[in-house]
């Protein structure tokens, strides 16, 4: 086993999905390195002088899908029009087309529906209004309390297909639970894809983090279990460990995060207290099924949805909480740490739809 914050191989840094070199003059000239993106304003723990991009509100990051769903919402109430059924099969056919997917969009439209009957809403904002509403009730489920303090260390198991974003991620509750004064431990449960390790000893070492790391090829439940072990010796509030990206296809690698998990619930069979999930928002309804096969293999008991401010796919919110009813803890809407945002029903209902129907 090592604990580290030793920086990685240079020539590592070309390798796939390792941030730039930030030695590179042209580089640092024409955009802030991965690093200045992802500490944003916030405190920085690099002497360099790069440019810090402002952390992005969830109004912001949900830009594209709230101009895309109101272009479409805006052709439904164009010219003149009569609340009646036509109007809305054509707002669940808006919805279905907006990544709510079609169970969501059903119950979305009768719960709109009967809203417009028992407000006798008869104008088009009314209508918007009380859409907007019946989005924030559907997404009540996925806002709930998280305590991870009732357990130390708390344990998360970190989940999901390649690229989704999980290392990232990953250092981004990592750094906000320290600013948040927890102490955190990492563990870089990746040994499958080359310089994933060195990847999360990087984050380590900019967030002065420990990072227990074995090396590329090393079994990945041998890593999660001696980080266990180092957290419990040191006291360490939470532990994360990051895991390789995986389609339900590999089945080996299904296996190997079928055996992290059981190797920690040996240990204390509360382990690991938190299976999050990381969804692509640009992955669209295909999210959904990646949920399902990872839910067949270990007990995913939350989400976190990135990258919702590259995608017009932010319905996918709804449809997830439909159909799982589980806690979405964050969102991603950027790459800065601060970009990640706790999960608020209301505010996601708010950046979605907008006040007034000519926004
Ligand atoms: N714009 C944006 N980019 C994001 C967000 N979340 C993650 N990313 C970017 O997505 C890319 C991939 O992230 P990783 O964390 O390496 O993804 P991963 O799931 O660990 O990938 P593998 O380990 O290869 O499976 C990085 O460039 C991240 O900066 C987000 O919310 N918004
Ligand atoms: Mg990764």
């Amino acid at each position: 086993m090592t604990e580290t914050n030793t920086p990685p191989d240079k020539s590592l840094q070309q390798e796939e999905n390792l941030e730039p070199n930030s030695d590179n003059p042209a580089q640092k000239a024409t955009k802030p390195s991965g690093f200045a993106r992802f500490f944003g304003r916030g405190k920085s723990t690099t002497s360099e002088p790069e440019p810090e991009p402002a952390p992005v509100s969830v109004e912001e990051g949900l830009d594209k899908s709230r101009t895309s769903l109101m272009g479409k919402i805006g052709n439904v109430f164009k010219g003149s029009f009569d609340i009646n059924d036509d109007l809305f099969d054509e707002l669940e056919e808006v919805l279905i087309t907006s990544d709510i997917g079609l169970d969501a969009s059903l119950e979305l439209v009768e719960r709109l529906r009967e809203r417009v009957q028992a407000e006798k809403i008869q104008d088009a904002q009314g209508v918007v209004n009380g859409l907007k509403a019946e989005i924030a009730q559907m997404l009540l489920p996925a806002e709930q309390e998280w305590n991870v303090l009732h357990q130390r260390p708390y344990v998360m198991l970190m989940v999901g297909v390649n690229g989704v974003g999980k290392t990232t991620t990953t250092a981004k509750i990592a750094k906000h639970f320290q600013d948040q004064g927890k102490s955190v431990m990492l563990a870089a449960a990746d040994t499958f894809r080359a310089a994933a390790v060195e990847q999360l000893q990087e984050w380590g070492k900019r967030m002065d983090i420990p990072v227990v790391a074995q090396g590329h090829g090393a079994d990945a439940a041998a890593v999660a279990h001696d980080a266990l072990n180092s957290a419990i010796v040191k006291g360490t509030q939470v532990l994360m460990i990051d895991t390789a990206g995986r389609l339900h296809t590999q089945s080996d690698l299904m296996e190997q995060l079928q055996k992290v998990n059981r190797v920690l619930a040996n240990l204390d069979p509360s382990m690991p207290h938190e299976v999050m999930q990381i969804l692509d928002a640009g992955t669209g309804q295909n999210a959904l099924s990646q949920l399902e096969h990872f839910r067949k293999a270990v007990n995913v008991s939350s989400i976190c949805l990135t990258k919702l401010d590259g995608s017009a796919k932010g319905g996918l919110a709804i449809s997830l909480t439909q159909k799982h009813k589980l806690p979405i803890r964050y969102i991603g809407v950027g790459e800065g740490y601060m970009d990640l945002k706790p999960f608020s029903a209301k505010t996601f209902a708010d950046a979605l739809i907008p006040d007034t129907l000519g926004n």
